[in-house]
């Protein structure tokens, strides 16, 4: 599979649409999710183009990994739910219920969440 440059968060890294920043450093950006799910519903995105978790890893340098996880955390303290809990979430592909094309992790919180749906 090849990677869409067209895809929205490309273009959000490109900046030619806009996002609601939470958080940026040299590999990473996050933002809130247009459509959120939880009081709490970020999206934290690697600045490389990586179409899923799959070509993440295999891909991306250690460096790219450690500060994608990195950032994620660094996300849910900034959002303030680490007392209460909060989730993370990757949708791959097809099955997984992946829309959009470029590797995004879900960080949800601020009220108690339901089972996870398989
Ligand atoms: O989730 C894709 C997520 O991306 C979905 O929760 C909506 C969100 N989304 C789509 N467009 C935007 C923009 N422009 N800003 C912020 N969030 C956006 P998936 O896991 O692929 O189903």
């Amino acid at each position: 599979m090849v990677y869409d440059d067209n895809n929205v968060f490309a273009r959000i890294l490109r900046g030619e649409i806009p996002c609601h920043k939470v958080h940026e450093d040299e590999h990473t950006l996050a933002f809130h999710d247009i459509n959120p799910q939880a009081p709490t519903h970020i999206l934290v995105i690697p600045k490389g183009a990586y179409i899923s978790m799959m070509d993440f890893t295999e891909r991306a340098s250690d460096g790219e990994i450690a500060a994608l996880f990195r950032a994620v955390s660094k996300v849910a303290e900034i959002a303030g739910v680490t007392v209460e809990g909060w989730r993370l979430l990757s949708n791959v592909g097809i099955n997984g219920g992946q829309e959009v094309p470029h590797l995004h992790i879900h960080v949800f919180g601020g009220r108690k969440l339901g089972p996870m749906i398989v």
